[in-house]
């Protein structure tokens, strides 16, 4: 086990007109109905970027391109490591093909929404983000 990498999860903030998309989980029951940064785990020979890109077009229905890191590495169970990515649109409107809903917030909704307890641990960049913009 010691010898296996790591594997990511990749996260995507995605900002437009300085609102973030937020997309609501079906499951597992324990985080159903709250929102999250949608992205999934990157597969071997993906690189994140790669995935992360893949994961949005089956998420999303997006083109997108994939900017740099934002906050902290978040550890999961099972030796995986969640990271948040700053993403742009390339092509499409956001579309929730595997979650129950996405929607755009700007900072004050940000800091109020129901947000995953993984995501909690960004939300102060990505509020400093979306003030920068
Ligand atoms: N996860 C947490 N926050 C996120 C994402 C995209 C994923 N923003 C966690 C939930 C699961 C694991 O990572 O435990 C794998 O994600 P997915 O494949 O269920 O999206
Ligand atoms: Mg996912």
């Amino acid at each position: 086990m010691d010898t296996k990498a790591l594997r990511e999860v990749a996260a995507a903030a995605i900002i437009s007109d300085g609102r973030l998309l937020l997309a609501q989980r079906v499951g597992p029951p324990e985080l159903a109905g709250m929102w999250e940064l949608p992205g999934g785990k990157i597969e071997p020979g993906e690189t994140p970027a790669q995935g992360l890109r893949r994961e949005l077009r089956e998420e999303l229905g997006v083109d997108t391109v994939i900017g740099g890191r934002i906050g902290v590495d978040v550890p999961l169970p099972d030796g995986m490591v969640l990271r948040a990515y700053r993403v742009s649109l390339r092509d499409g409107t956001p579309t929730a093909l595997e979650h129950s809903a996405v929607r755009w917030v700007a900072a004050p909704e940000l800091a109020a929404a129901d947000l995953v307890p993984n995501d909690r641990a960004w939300l102060a960049d990505l509020v400093a983000t979306l003030n920068a913009g």
